[in-house]
């Protein structure tokens, strides 16, 4: 099949998902077209099934916001006709549904009729989505869509109720390469230039927005330390960065915490981890944390929004209510305290990501974009 796929670029999960499906997609023979602003960070290497076409917004003064949508529109349009793409597929509602139905639109009064695919991921509904300034058109573009799916039964949920949807909403969860990872002990974690031997590691990646809570790692991590000696490794970029920065240092714990900025190296990140915290205030699913399975590490996580569908309560790490940092620190010592028991919660994390293997996901989204293409 040759299918359009339109994300965002940055370190976000949605661009992260969107990205890994299109390769893969790639890998199993489909002609893949990234159409975005520019190339996706997981987006190394181009190749003939592998197509990148970037969106460019021209500047011009008289505009105060220039029309992003709109380009991105007449992009669509140009590479639809121009690669005979059978299926759009746009990640997060925000404005790429909006746009992916203009792009049908004018594509119909040519004559030429394409599905499109939604996935909503998350902020797009429920945070940025149900504003009251941009909800009338969130609504709109998921109900014009030809399918939409959600990364949750927790998101879905949360769109129904905020949102009067008349489609039928698929759930797919987010998935993990776990070829490409990770759990392989035999691959050499070079944990020593992390830390001493005796010390925990404990990591947290984000895009340091308010919603992770980075202040509730901070804190959780004061107490960890106070217990047992660890390290924590503070991953990504983001508007609360510098706040958690000066945190540590009022907290006398600057020495152990490393703050690393965003980073391709997830994987390499993620061996040499002992624990993962997510103490979210709301997540739609919680890639950041199915990633750190993967890769062997147990969770201590808030158990809000997806959280609960893919990090299981005393088994792959545990879950607390949002900002409960007392109860969450005592969770992760739990873990982490003994050797044996952190064996066995890493043992546990892994088996629970194997759930949301590629292999079992993508067929799902395959057989979706073939209905929707029979559909016209
Ligand atoms: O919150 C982020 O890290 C970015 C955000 C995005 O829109 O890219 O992630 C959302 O989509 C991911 C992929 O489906 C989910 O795993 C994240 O849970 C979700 N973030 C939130 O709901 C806050």
């Amino acid at each position: 099949m040759k299918i359009a796929i339109v994300c965002y670029p940055t370190f976000g999960g949605s661009g992260v998902v969107a990205t890994e499906l299109g390769l893969e997609l790639a890998r199993r023979g489909h002609e893949i077209h990234f159409i975005t602003y520019s190339q996706p960070v997981r987006l190394a290497l181009l190749n003939p099934n592998v197509h990148y076409h970037e969106v460019i917004v021209p500047e011009y003064p008289l505009f105060h916001f220039q029309p992003y949508e709109l380009a991105l529109s007449s992009k669509l349009v140009d590479m639809v006709k121009l690669h005979k793409i059978e299926v759009l597929h746009v990640h997060y509602a925000i404005p790429h549904a909006y746009a992916g139905y203009m792009a049908k639109q004018m594509l119909k009064d040519e004559g030429i009729d394409i599905p499109m695919v939604t996935t909503l991921h998350g902020t797009d509904i429920t945070l940025v989505g149900s504003h009251p300034f941009y909800k009338p058109a969130v609504t709109f573009s998921i109900n014009k869509s030809d399918y939409v799916t959600s990364v949750s039964q927790s998101l879905k949920d949360d769109t129904l109720k905020l949102f009067n949807i008349k489609n039928e909403i698929q759930v797919i969860p987010n998935f993990i390469e776990l070829d490409k990872s990770q759990y392989d002990p035999k691959i050499p974690c070079q944990r020593s230039v992390m830390a001493n031997d005796n010390e925990r590691i404990i990591t947290h990646i984000s895009n340091f927005r308010k919603v992770k809570r980075i202040p509730d790692i901070v804190k959780i991590f004061y107490k960890i330390q106070k217990e047992i000696p660890a390290k924590l490794m503070m991953v990504g970029d983001g508007p609360e960065k510098e706040k958690a920065e000066k945190m540590c240092r009022k907290y006398g714990i600057q020495d152990k915490v490393i703050f690393f900025g965003n980073s391709n190296e997830i994987d390499r990140i993620l061996c040499l981890t002992d624990l993962f915290l997510l103490p979210s205030e709301t997540e739609s699913f919680g890639l950041a944390a199915l990633e750190a399975m993967a890769c062997g590490v147990p969770v201590i996580s808030s158990n809000s929004g997806g959280l609960p569908e893919v990090n299981i309560d005393g088994v792959s790490g545990y879950l607390s209510d949002v900002g409960e940092v007392e109860e969450m620190a005592q969770n992760a010592l739990k873990i982490i305290r003994e050797d044996k028991v952190l064996a066995e919660f890493k043992k546990n994390a892994f088996h629970v990501a194997e759930s949301f293997d590629i292999k079992n996901i993508l067929p799902i989204y395959e057989d979706l974009y073939r209905k929707a293409i029979n559909k016209y």
